[in-house]
């Protein structure tokens, strides 16, 4: 099935002549992310990604538009609040060398995509979270700001007149579709042939205070092999962690799996553990191969994503196994 020492060494299924250190990849750059607010988010990445630059760097510029934007109540700034109220953000950044940082729960901060980015370069370490997270933030010049709009705050407190006061999973889901744009994930390949990946949200919508997802957790919102591919993941992150859902998806890519073929298979892992409580989630996941080939899948009908390369910008259904 597998061929031994290539698919360990990450060379056996790339097939066409792909990038490689200080060399240009043949199709050019390709950024591909999650959901319809991945097009803006795209363009943001575009800008970099066609002048040469990093795919690093266009993956923090991308998803710092959503962060920014108030009208996404699933991101950044405007974010909807956890049961007690709090903006919690979660974000995670990787590189082609296997560098990584990510801030968890962290408080205040409009772009914390960038404060994990400041992680992986400035700090010894990968994760940062809660109130050590905005000491690092401050301390490196970010603004600490209310990212609690007067529509989030609107809404979590009509949210809190009916409330359960409970754990709630899949509360995008019951509310008929309302929230059901959730973490944006970005995976970008650059003119070097270089993938990077970055992944942000707040999360599920009046969670538990102190509750991380996938998002932040590197192998599970995102992962990246510069060997192979890099992917990406939204949806209730507990599931997606449960089956490190990112690193499965290139560790599959690795071993000759196309993108989509990846994707699918981790959202079977998913629907054979618990078939009846698949059926009542979403998850998607998003992944990009080396070669600048893309795929997606997901549970629920619904999730899309949006691509942009020199050839192509478009927004993609998700195929989906409900
Ligand atoms: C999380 N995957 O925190 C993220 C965001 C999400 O519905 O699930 N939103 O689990």
């Amino acid at each position: 099935m597998l061929g031994g020492a290539a698919v360990m060494s990450g060379r056996l299924p790339l097939g066409r002549r792909v990038g490689g250190p200080g060399m240009r990849r043949v199709g050019g750059p390709i950024v591909v992310s999650t959901w319809d607010f991945g097009r803006a988010a795209n363009a943001g990445a575009w800008e970099v990604l066609r002048k040469g630059g990093r795919a690093l760097d266009a993956v923090e510029q991308g998803v710092r538009i959503p962060e920014a934007d108030p009208d996404i109540q699933t991101i950044g700034y405007g974010g909807l609040p956890d049961r007690d109220g709090h903006v919690t953000l979660d974000a995670a950044i990787m590189d082609d060398k296997l560098n990584c940082g990510s801030v968890l729960c962290i408080e205040y901060i409009m772009h914390p995509i960038s404060v994990a980015r400041l992680v992986m370069e400035k700090t010894p370490h990968i994760i940062l979270v809660g109130d050590g997270a905005l000491q690092f933030a401050l301390a490196n010049g970010f603004k600490k700001q209310d990212l609690l709009t007067p529509k989030s705050k609107h809404d979590y407190e009509e949210w809190l007149k009916s409330a359960h006061y409970q754990p709630e999973v899949n509360i995008e889901n019951r509310l008929g579709g309302k929230y059901n744009h959730d973490t944006i994930g970005m995976l970008a390949l650059d003119a070097r042939g270089d993938l990077s990946a970055a992944c942000t949200t707040s999360g599920l919508a009046y969670k538990m205070h102190g509750r991380v997802g996938d998002s932040p957790v590197i192998g599970a919102g995102l992962y990246v092999d510069n060997a192979v591919g890099a992917a990406t993941a939204t949806g209730v992150g507990e599931e997606v962690i449960r089956i490190c859902g990112s690193h499965l998806i290139v560790e599959l890519m690795r071993q000759g799996a196309s993108p989509e073929a990846a994707c699918k298979e981790a959202v079977e892992r998913i629907v054979r553990r618990s078939p009846a409580k698949a059926a009542a989630i979403q998850v998607g996941f998003l992944a990009l191969n080396k070669q600048g080939e893309y795929g997606a899948w997901c549970l629920q009908k619904g999730f899309s994503f949006a691509v942009k390369s020199e050839k192509e910008e478009l927004l993609i259904a998700g195929k989906s196994n409900y």
